[in-house]
């Protein structure tokens, strides 16, 4: 099989309206600090056993097609000894893999920020590949301040994003494009927007520059929201905002934006959700999730460690799957939450 009918089948099995992603690609330094948030201390064991609550929870393939896996997670199995990409695929879930070595600062641009990992990507691609990751994500992160992102910042950014990118695509790989504008910060709706918009605009120029095939990607977004400390926005104003700048930037040839959830509250990310999808008569795209914290949070709280837990906390997750699920039909409203 060629490699963009690799591409076409992924794009395909992820993409159908209405289920979205489960992003549980938490590094081995992240994943310590959401658990010991619940008092689980991060073995190895904890998080295989952990990963495999998520990935055979009954049902989470009505609602979820695709689950971001972290590399240590693509090579461990469940109980029985099944390798976890084959337990997510039993659920017609298609394993992907974050593939991205973490961030730094990046120097001449104070404050702002630069990914790590394209030496040996192509590679380690390969590798993924063969253990069954059929789709990649690379995050960049930029804050917010009164004068980051800078011009170099932006740039960088892009064109890092735009190379991890056209790598996958020449491995038949399909790429999420993540850039997370952090939500961090005093700045309102109106920077945010703007701060959205010139990173946006700047990842389709690199993504263009360097041959991507933007049929074969997927988007994964901030939304545009207020800082986290400069109070909120109601669900209306978050899609309205985020909705136009979209438009402005991002190309109707990308089949599917996923947002992240980015430090939101569960019931924030499913709400905004919900409103982006009411508005979907202006979007070109799928509008859906790929959410991690406003995934996990509640499932992994009911879980906190013990076998006796895993079934309410499986129980957790797929209702908050469910919940999204119901967004991206724009058919959610909060008194569907218990
Ligand atoms: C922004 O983080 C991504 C989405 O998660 P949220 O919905 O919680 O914002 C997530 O996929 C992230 O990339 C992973 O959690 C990995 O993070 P680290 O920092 O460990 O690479």
């Amino acid at each position: 099989m060629s490699l963009a009918n690799d591409m076409d089948r992924t794009i395909a099995d992820l993409i159908d309206g209405r289920r979205g992603i489960l992003a549980a690609d938490e590094s081995t330094g992240t994943i310590a600090k959401r658990f010991e948030a619940v008092g689980v201390s991060s073995t190895e064991d904890a998080r295989r056993d952990y990963r495999t609550l998520l990935l055979s929870a009954p049902g989470l393939g009505d609602y979820v097609s695709g689950v971001i896996l972290y590399e240590e997670t693509l090579g461990q199995a469940d109980a029985d000894g099944r390798p976890l990409p084959e337990v997510a695929t039993g659920q017609g879930i298609v394993p992907g893999i974050k593939v991205d070595k973490g961030k730094g600062p990046l120097p001449g641009a104070p404050g702002d920020m630069i990914t790590y990992g394209l030496d040996g990507l192509a590679e380690r691609l390969e590798s993924y590949k063969s253990r069954g990751a059929r789709f990649a994500k690379w995050r960049e992160v930029y804050p917010i301040t009164d004068h980051n992102p800078t011009d170099l910042g932006l740039s960088a950014n892009a064109e890092m994003l735009a190379r991890y990118a056209a790598t996958c695509q020449a491995v038949g790989i399909v790429p999420i494009v993540e850039p997370e504008v952090l939500i961090d910060g005093e700045h309102d709706l109106e920077r945010s927007a703007a701060v959205n918009e010139r990173v946006w605009h700047s990842v389709y120029h690199a993504l263009h520059r360097h041959g991507v095939k933007l049929e074969y990607t997927i988007l994964k977004p901030s939304m545009v929201t207020p800082g986290k400390e400069a109070g909120t926005a109601s669900p209306e104003q978050v899609a309205e905002e985020t909705l136009k700048i979209l438009r402005r930037t991002v190309p109707a040839a990308v089949p599917a934006i996923h947002f992240l959830s980015g430090g939101q509250s569960a019931t924030d990310a499913t709400a905004n959700l919900n409103a982006l999808n009411q508005l979907r008569d202006k979007a070109p795209w799928q509008l859906g999730f790929s959410y991690a914290r406003a995934l996990q949070e509640p499932a992994m709280k009911a879980w906190a460690g013990k076998p006796e837990n895993v079934n309410p906390a499986q129980k957790k997750l797929v209702e908050r799957a469910r919940l999204n699920h119901l967004a991206m039909l724009g058919e959610y409203n909060a008194s569907l939450e218990t």
